[in-house]
């Protein structure tokens, strides 16, 4: 059915809380390097930002995304795991989790794997879509906190709707860029307008 509306969206920073499991066991396994509050985040690469600080801090950051129960143990963000579920059972709508594993593959897509059957229920398993390149994927909207998603496809054929997290509420409003402030903003006004 031609009329179906495709939704994509996105796991870390949208339905799983990506930066406060990170900020909680980074503090948990360096009590004494500094880190960046949530409130002090800038720019979607923790690692960057953590490297900026102090070079070998780069590496300690990364060791928290890579060690074992890191993303099987992500908070649900507010809302999230209800919209998803809400969306799903609309008419005519296909709702498909589109999220970038890690390339440190020991743990990060079993887990995320993991994590969609315990907060969404075994049949999302069906939904997911693990891609390092989310421009080659169809959809008619994608929803996700990443500014920039570029990828070999140039002209996607998805709106991305930016979702907004803490790395990403300073940046100067862009125009030609939507944005969801949180779960409980209008996201059903934004798949409505997306309908023909
Ligand atoms: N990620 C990094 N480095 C960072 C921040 C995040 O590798 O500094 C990882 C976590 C996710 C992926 O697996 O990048 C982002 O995936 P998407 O949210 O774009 O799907």
């Amino acid at each position: 059915n031609e009329r179906r509306l495709r939704v994509l969206v996105d796991m870390d920073g949208v339905i799983a809380d990506f930066e406060g499991g990170f900020l909680q066991k980074y503090k948990e396994n360096f009590p004494n390097e500094p880190f960046i509050s949530l409130e002090d985040r800038r720019g979607f690469w923790v690692s960057t930002q953590y490297g900026d600080m102090r070079s070998d801090l780069c590496e300690k950051a990364i060791s928290i995304w890579e060690s074992k129960n890191f993303f099987i143990d992500l908070e649900p963000l507010p809302g999230g795991v209800e919209a998803v579920k809400e969306m799903s059972e609309m008419e005519n709508t296909d709702v498909f989790i589109c999220t970038s594993p890690i390339k440190h593959y020991s743990y990060c897509p079993y887990e995320k794997y993991a994590w969609v059957e315990k907060h969404l229920g075994s049949e999302f398993l069906e939904q997911i879509i693990l891609t390092r390149d989310k421009t080659i994927v169809t959809g008619d909207i994608l929803i996700d906190d990443k500014p920039d998603i570029l990828g070999v496809e140039p002209n996607p054929s998805w709106e991305h709707v930016l979702f907004t997290a803490c790395h990403n509420k300073h940046l100067p409003p862009n125009l030609s860029q939507r944005r969801l402030l949180s779960w409980a903003d209008d996201w059903r006004g934004v798949l409505q307008s997306k309908r023909q």
